[in-house]
């Protein structure tokens, strides 16, 4: 039989669920933080540990079997892999942001403002199904610092309470996608039997949640 191997985040905002759900599962591993990898002692599977970013690109490339990650990380990386499962937690929404002191109302009033972000992908391809040329300055983190110092006259970033926009002088201006923690596959392992037990498992973990 072969050992699947699935992929979740080592550390962050989606590393606990991932391995309570695991846990909750019956599958019975040491959750080492230093260890890249776990082998399942009742399952034949083995946890592999990785920055969220690559997750999709393993399990796209059949690295790995299986990985839970953010809906916005497989958009971004626009990796072909199939969804298996959302796991309800992980839940924030994309979000074009502006300056408190901006009084835009339109989409089209966009056009030709500098957007800083993470997530060029999904940005530009918002703007361009609304037929909007901005400037898209891409930043790995802190984008919501960006408007304050000048830096761009708007933001898209991730919005989960809000207050971090709050907090920088930024309120919502447009929702572009909503995401949550799923379960996906690398592209044909979906009737895989051992696959198939471990979605089954998940999915009455979540109904007993519900
Ligand atoms: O190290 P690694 O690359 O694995 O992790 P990371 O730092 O890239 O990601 P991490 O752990 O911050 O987030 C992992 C995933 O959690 C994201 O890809 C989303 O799918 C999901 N998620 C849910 C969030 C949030 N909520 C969230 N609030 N990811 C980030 N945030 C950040 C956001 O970027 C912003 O800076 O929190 C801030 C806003 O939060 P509020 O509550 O102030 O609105
Ligand atoms: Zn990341």
């Amino acid at each position: 039989m072969k050992t699947l191997k699935i992929a979740i985040q080592k550390s962050g905002r989606l590393n606990e669920k991932s391995v309570e759900i695991l846990k909750n599962c019956g599958l019975s591993f040491e959750n080492y933080k230093s260890s890249l990898i776990s082998k399942v002692g009742n399952f034949p599977l083995e946890i592999l540990f990785l920055r969220d970013d690559d997750i999709p690109e393993y399990v796209q490339d059949g690295i790995a079997d299986l990985g839970i990650v953010g809906e916005n990380i497989i958009i971004e990386t626009n990796a072909k892999v199939s969804y298996l499962q959302k796991l309800g937690f992980g839940k924030c929404s994309l979000k074009i942001a502006i300056k408190n002191t901006c009084d835009i109302n339109e989409i089209k009033e966009l056009e030709g403002k500098a957007i800083a972000t993470s997530y060029p992908v999904i940005l530009s391809r918002y703007l361009k199904a609304n037929n909007i040329t901005a400037q898209i300055r891409n930043i790995s983190g802190s984008v919501e610092i960006g408007p304050g110092l000048g830096l761009s006259d708007a933001i898209f970033d991730i919005v989960s309470t809000g207050s971090t926009l709050k907090n920088n002088g930024l309120k919502p201006f447009v929702s572009v996608m909503d995401s949550e923690a799923v379960l996906i596959s690398t592209q044909g392992m979906e009737l895989n039997a051992e696959v198939l037990e471990l979605v089954k498992r998940i999915q009455s973990v979540l109904r007993a949640k519900a």
